[in-house]
């Protein structure tokens, strides 16, 4: 039995002697015994113990996977869950995952912030007999470190949005006009940030007519976003694309266009291609500043809940889990497509 199931064995007995005792005082106040019914839910000895070290809170696409992930590993469904934001800073993830193996978990969750210098500290939960599930990011480390990665398959989702931009340019018969693209990077070396620039850049070489002025790292946050497009319209004047890595970068950009005199967005000067597909990309899309956001669906939470549920059960899980995804655009009926999503 692990160190919290004990602990909260413990906590169970010492909070049921505590009832007891009170049982001779005066009546004791009715919030006592819900206190300790929240005790006993909480502190539950079969729920399954859970780490998760999330990358941080950077962007509404970040808030929708922690909410799925946190809705899905609940007290209720059998779980109890040690939720730690490294804010983006991989030494909080480090701190984290040892905290988890000292408290004894039964396995740790981890979203890596980038792909590399994970190999000491997963071979320590290893070596601890603690199972490792990569969401939503992937980590350059040996397969027996990791039991399985969910998340999706960023290097499509970057060839999806140039073969988009293709498509875009040849229906406004501009298929031979150069163009113009800057790229506002994610956090530089993150799995999404890697795949989605190598994914654009395998469909951008196949067009001599398309030059990428510069790639940026704008962190994957919306002010970040903002200044680095500020300083590209300062330094650029005849921008034709900006492939924006994740939404709220988007919305930077967006507002850096706008306050330098710009336009963007279909009926403007400057196409903007966006990823993540969160809620506030449709208003954007619907307000006619950003032209597509191709989607990457935060919705870990229940596939996260089934892989654990099968490996208590003894049984196996594929190493690889992609989940399902595509894309939307300002041509489509994005009200109608909205109402069917969760995030
Ligand atoms: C993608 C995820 C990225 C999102 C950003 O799976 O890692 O990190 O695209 C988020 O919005 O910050």
């Amino acid at each position: 039995m692990n160190h919290i199931r004990r602990m909260r064995g413990l906590a169970v007995s010492f909070g049921v002697l505590l009832l007891l005792a009170g049982c001779g005082a005066k009546k004791t106040e009715e919030p006592e015994a819900s206190a300790q019914q929240q005790f006993e839910t909480e502190m539950n000895e079969n729920l399954i113990a859970v780490g998760f070290s999330q990358v941080g809170a950077e962007s509404d696409w970040r808030a929708a996977n922690t909410e799925s992930i946190q809705s899905a590993l609940t007290p209720e469904n059998g779980f109890y869950l040690i939720y730690e934001d490294a804010q983006q800073k991989q030494e909080n993830q480090f701190k984290a995952i040892r905290n988890f193996i000292l408290q004894e978990v039964d396995y740790i969750v981890l979203s890596p912030i980038v792909e590399n210098g994970w190999d000491t500290v997963l071979q320590e939960a290893k070596d601890a007999g603690i199972p490792v599930i990569l969401v939503d990011r992937k980590a350059q480390v040996p397969e027996d470190l990791y039991t399985c990665w969910i998340g999706a398959d960023f290097e499509s989702e970057g060839r999806r949005a140039g073969e988009w931009l293709e498509q875009y340019l040849e229906d406004q018969g501009r298929e031979d006009e150069e163009i113009n693209i800057v790229t506002l990077q994610g956090t530089l070396d993150s799995s999404a940030q890697l795949g989605r620039t190598k994914g654009f850049g395998e469909v951008l070489a196949e067009h001599d007519n398309w030059k990428m002025l510069e790639m940026r790292d704008a962190d994957f946050t919306q002010a970040k976003g903002q200044e680095v497009m500020e300083s590209l319209l300062q330094k650029y004047d005849d921008i034709d694309v900006v492939v924006s890595e994740n939404d709220n970068m988007a919305f930077g950009a967006v507002d850096a266009i706008q306050e330098a005199g710009g336009s963007c967005g279909p009926d403007g000067d400057i196409t903007i291609l966006s990823f993540d597909a969160v809620s506030a990309a449709f208003d954007a899309m619907m307000a006619g500043e950003i032209n597509a956001s191709f989607e990457c669906n935060p919705l870990h939470g229940p596939k996260l809940q089934e892989i654990i549920g099968t490996l208590e059960s003894g049984g196996t899980v594929d190493k690889i889990q992609y989940m399902e995804e595509t894309y939307f655009d300002t041509d489509m009926d994005l009200e109608e497509l909205r109402k069917s999503r969760a995030y």
